[in-house]
Formats: C-alpha cells, structure tokens, sequence
C-alpha cells in the first residue's frame, strides 16, 4: 500500500486504484464488522425528518451524526457508548497516502444497498477544513459524482471499485460530491452484498 502518486486526479480529488489489495480488504471488513457490533449502524435521519437511504456508523473519538437536531460530530452512539477505536489498518492507510497530515480523530462508516444514494453535499462539518479527508470504497461499485466548490455548474462522473482509495486535499477538499448508484452484484467481497464506504477525517479542533 504505497504509491506516491494517485492514478487519477479528477477535479482534485487524487484516486489511487485498487491501493488496499484485497486480502487487506477481507480483513478490513472483519475490522468493520467489529466496530458495528460496538456501535451499530443507524438509519440517520436530516433535520427536517427525511431518512437517508445510506447507514452510518463511526470510530474514533468523534462520529458524524445527523437526527432532528442536524448534522453534527459526537463523542458518542446515540446509545451512549463511546466510538470504538479506528482500527489500525485505517490509522496506517491515511499514513500511507496523507503522510503529513495529523492523525484522524473520526471514520465514518457508509453502508450502501442496491438501491442507496448520496445526494451531492459539501462535507464542512469538520473544525479545520484544510485538514484532508481519505475515502475507502469497499464491496459493489459505485457511481461518485464531483462538481465545484461553488453550487451548480457541471458534474463529472465516474466509478468507484472495491479497494479505491481517494484523497480529497487542498481546493478539492470543497467540492460537491455524491454518490449516485450501486451496482449491486458487482463485488463478492461483502457476503450480503452492497458497499462500505470509509473516510477518515481530522474532525475536530487541533490538539
Ligand atoms: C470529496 N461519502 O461520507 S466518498 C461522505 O461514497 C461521503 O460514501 C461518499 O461523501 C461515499 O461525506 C463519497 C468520497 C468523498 C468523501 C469526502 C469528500 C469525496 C469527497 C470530501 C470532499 C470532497
Ligand atoms: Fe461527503
């Protein structure tokens, strides 16, 4: 897991293809599937009441959270536990690729079935926006759309496979982005079928 230089830039975002090879990525979902059962995946749901279709869960010391009060980090599940630790095998593929960044303090957890979506977002929930994030795509493929950093104006598509990692940095780091299908059936890595996506983050304030 160590190529200097991403095989695409698209708008920014730097996409490293197939960079966790996939016995690392059999034991990255056992490390997943740990961190589930500490902190079980939620259906979240927007201010306004609206589920999303994508579960979520977290590790580290903060988890990203949106219910009725909005979107947010939290040190904990809503069942009051704290976040299980980021497994090791995440804290050193953010080495890999963003080696001078500081260590993530959050890692999000998107599970994905067939028939989920992310709408295009901003992600700027974090204390320090300079900070990078790293996306870990896991199991079917999926179609991730980019845009600006400013709203509207052309989107750019293209697919995300099993073991991509993409680092969204400097300008990049801004950008809408979303996700728009799953091909489901297209990845026997996850039994039940679907797609995991991890990103780290440093979410809150430097320390
Ligand atoms: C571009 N996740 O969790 S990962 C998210 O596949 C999120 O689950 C999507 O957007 C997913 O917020 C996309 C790729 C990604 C992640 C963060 C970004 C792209 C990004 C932040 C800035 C720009
Ligand atoms: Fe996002």
């Amino acid at each position: 897991m160590d190529r200097a230089d991403p095989d695409l830039v698209v708008r920014g975002v730097g996409i490293w293809r197939g960079l966790v090879p996939p016995a690392a990525q059999s034991a990255l979902v056992a490390d997943l599937r740990a961190v589930a059962e500490a902190a079980p995946f939620l259906r979240p749901v927007t201010r306004r009441g609206q589920a999303l279709s994508v579960r979520m869960t977290s590790a580290g010391a903060l988890g990203w959270i949106t219910d009725r009060r909005g979107y947010r980090y939290e040190p904990r599940h809503p069942s009051g536990a704290a976040w299980p630790p980021i497994p090791d095998r995440l804290l050193r593929l953010w080495a890999a690729v963003v080696p001078d960044a500081p260590p993530p303090d959050s890692c999000l957890v998107n599970f994905y079935d067939a028939a989920a979506r992310m709408g295009l977002h901003q992600d700027c929930d974090e204390a320090d926006l300079t900070q990078p994030v790293v996306s870990l795509s896991l199991g079917d493929d999926a179609l991730f759309r980019l845009g600006s950093v400013a709203r509207g104006g052309r989107t750019e598509s293209l697919w995300l496979h099993s073991g991509d990692v993409a680092v969204l940095a400097g300008a990049a780091r801004l950008i809408h982005h979303g996700i728009d299908r799953i091909r489901g059936g297209s990845s026997s890595l996850l039994p039940e079928g679907g797609r995991i996506n991890v990103t780290l983050r440093v979410a809150g304030p430097p320390r």
